[in-house]
C-alpha cells in the first residue's frame, strides 16, 4: 500500500480525537522525512484552532504504542519542569491530545497509527538559518531540554529503534546492503560507497569511548534537527524541543553533532550543487557557545573534548543512513525527486571532507569556549 492509500484514513482518524469545533482544512504540512504530517484548522465558537495531526511510520517504528507512552511520560516530565519554573507549557512542551476513548493514538482500519498535538502558535521552524542567532537560539533549547531530560529515570523509556546511533551497527546495515544490491544501484555509486569504507574506524571511534566509559548514556532527543525547534515567531526564542519519537538513552556529542550537521551546512541537506556546502564556522562556534549555556556545565570535560567528533561522526552516519537507503531502494526516508537520497549523501560526504579541512579551528573553538 503507498502512504498517499494510507493517508486516505486522515478524515476517520480526526474524527476519534477531542478537536471542538468545525473542520476548515486538513493540509499536508512540514518537511520531516519520517512521518505524514498535516496542520488541521477548526472553528471553533468564532475562533480558529490549529492542530498537528500526524500517520506515525509504522514501518520505522515498530510499535507505536510503545512510543506514544514514552512521548506521555517526556511530556509529563517536560511539563512538571516547566510549570515549576513559571514558563508556558501550551507553547513549551508538545502537548498530545487524547482520543474520545481516552488513548493518546488512534489505530486505523489499515493498521496505521495515528495521533494528534495542539498546534504551537506563534512559532516556527526552519530547515536552515536565517542569521547565527536563530542557530544559538536552538542550541539553548536543546541544552535545556538535556539539562531537564537529566533527573529522568531512563530505564522509564522504551527504544522507539534499537541501536538508532551505533554508528558501527548502522556500518553493517549499510556494508549488507552493498552485498545484496537488491536495486542495481551500487555500480553507480562506488565512490561514495568506497568513502564510507574509508571511513569505517573513524565512524566507531564515539562508539568506543562510551563502550570504554569514557563519556555518559544520558537521555538524549536523537534527532536535533533544526526543524525539530521551535522558535518563537517574535523574539526569535526557542520555546519547544519537538519530534519526540527518539527520545532515549544516548550521547550528548551526538546531539550537538546533529545539529551541526544540519543546521551549520551552508547548503541544505538535499544541496546539488556541492559548492555551496561546507562547515560554517561561525556558526559551528555559535552553536558550541549556545549548547554549552544550554547546558549549563552538565558536560564532563571529555565530553566538551568529544563535541567536534560527535558532529563528524553524526554526519557519517547520516550519509551513509542516506545511502543505505538509496541501495535498497528509498524504503524509509520520505523522498520527493529521482536521486534524492544519493543527493543526501553527497552533500553529507562534502561536509566530513570540509570538516577534516577544518578540524584543527573546530578543537580550538570548542577548547576556547569551554575556558
Ligand atoms: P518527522 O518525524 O517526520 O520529522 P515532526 O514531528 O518533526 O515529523 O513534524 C514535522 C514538522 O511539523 C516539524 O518540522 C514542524 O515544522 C511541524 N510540527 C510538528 N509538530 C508541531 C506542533 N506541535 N506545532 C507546530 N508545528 C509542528
Ligand atoms: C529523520 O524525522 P526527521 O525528518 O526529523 C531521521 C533522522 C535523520 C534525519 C535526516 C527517526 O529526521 O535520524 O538524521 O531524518 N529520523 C529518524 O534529515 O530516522
Ligand atoms: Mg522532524
Amino acid at each position: 500500500m503507498t502512504r498517499e492509500e494510507c493517508c486516505a484514513k486522515k478524515s476517520e482518524a480526526l474524527e476519534q480525537f477531542c478537536m471542538e469545533g468545525d473542520l476548515l482544512s486538513c493540509e499536508k504540512y512540514g518537511n520531516g522525512h519520517i512521518n505524514d504530517t498535516f496542520l488541521v484548522r477548526v472553528m471553533d465558537k468564532k475562533a480558529e484552532k490549529k492542530y498537528i495531526l500526524q500517520r506515525m511510520n509504522g514501518d520505522v517504528f515498530k510499535d507505536p504504542e510503545k512510543l506514544m507512552e514514552n512521548i506521555v511520560l517526556v511530556t509529563d516530565h517536560l511539563r512538571a519542569m516547566i510549570e515549576k519554573r513559571g514558563g508556558d507549557p501550551k507553547r513549551e512542551t508538545l502537548n498530545p491530545i487524547r482520543t474520545k476513548d481516552g488513548n493518546c493514538f488512534y489505530k486505523d482500519s489499515l493498521g496505521s497509527y495515528w495521533r494528534v498535538y495542539t498546534f504551537i502558535t506563534d512559532a516556527i521552524s526552519l530547515d536552515q538559518v536565517r542569521s547565527p542567532e536563530d542557530f544559538y537560539q536552538s542550541a539553548v533549547a536543546f541544552g535545556r531540554f538535556s539539562g531537564q531530560m537529566a533527573g529522568f529515570d531512563a530505564a522509564r523509556l522504551y527504544e522507539t529503534i534499537p541501536d538508532f546511533h551505533n554508528t558501527p551497527k548502522r556500518f553493517e546495515a549499510f556494508e549488507k546492503a552493498v552485498k545484496e544490491d537488491i536495486c542495481g544501484r551500487a555500480k553507480d555509486v562506488q565512490k561514495e560507497i568506497a568513502f564510507y569504507t574509508d571511513h569505517r574506524e573513524t565512524m566507531s571511534y564515539c562508539a568506543k569511548q562510551l563502550a570504554e566509559g569514557k563519556i555518559p548514556l544520558r537521555v538524549t532527543h536523537n534527532d536535533t534537527k533544526l526543524n525539530n525547534i521551535m522558535l518563537d515567531a517574535v523574539t526569535g526564542k526557542g520555546i519547544c524541543v519537538i519530534d519526540l519519537d527518539t527520545v532515549m538513552p544516548g550521547l550528548s556529542i551526538f546531539d550537538f553533532g546533529d545539529s551541526i550537521r544540519f543546521g551549520a551546512n551552508t547548503a541544505v541537506e538535499d544541496e546539488r550543487d556541492l559548492s555551496k556546502v561546507s562547515l560554517s564556522l561561525e556558526l559551528f562556534e555559535t552553536y558550541v557557545k549556545g549548547y554549552l549555556e544550554g547546558c549549563k556545565g552538565a558536560l564532563t570535560p571529555e565530553e566538551i573534548r568529544l563535541l567536534p567528533y560527535g558532529a563528524k561522526t553524526m554526519t557519517l552516519e547520516c550519509g551513509m543512513r542516506f545511502l543505505t537507503d538509496y541501495l535498497q531502494g528509498d524504503t524509509y526516508f520520505m523522498v520527493h525527486r529521482e536521486g534524492h537520497n544519493l543527493d543526501r549523501t553527497r552533500t553529507q560526504i562534502r561536509l566530513v571532507e570540509d570538516m577534516e579541512q577544518k578540524w584543527d579551528r573546530m578543537e580550538q573553538i570548542v577548547a576556547s569556549c569551554s575556558k
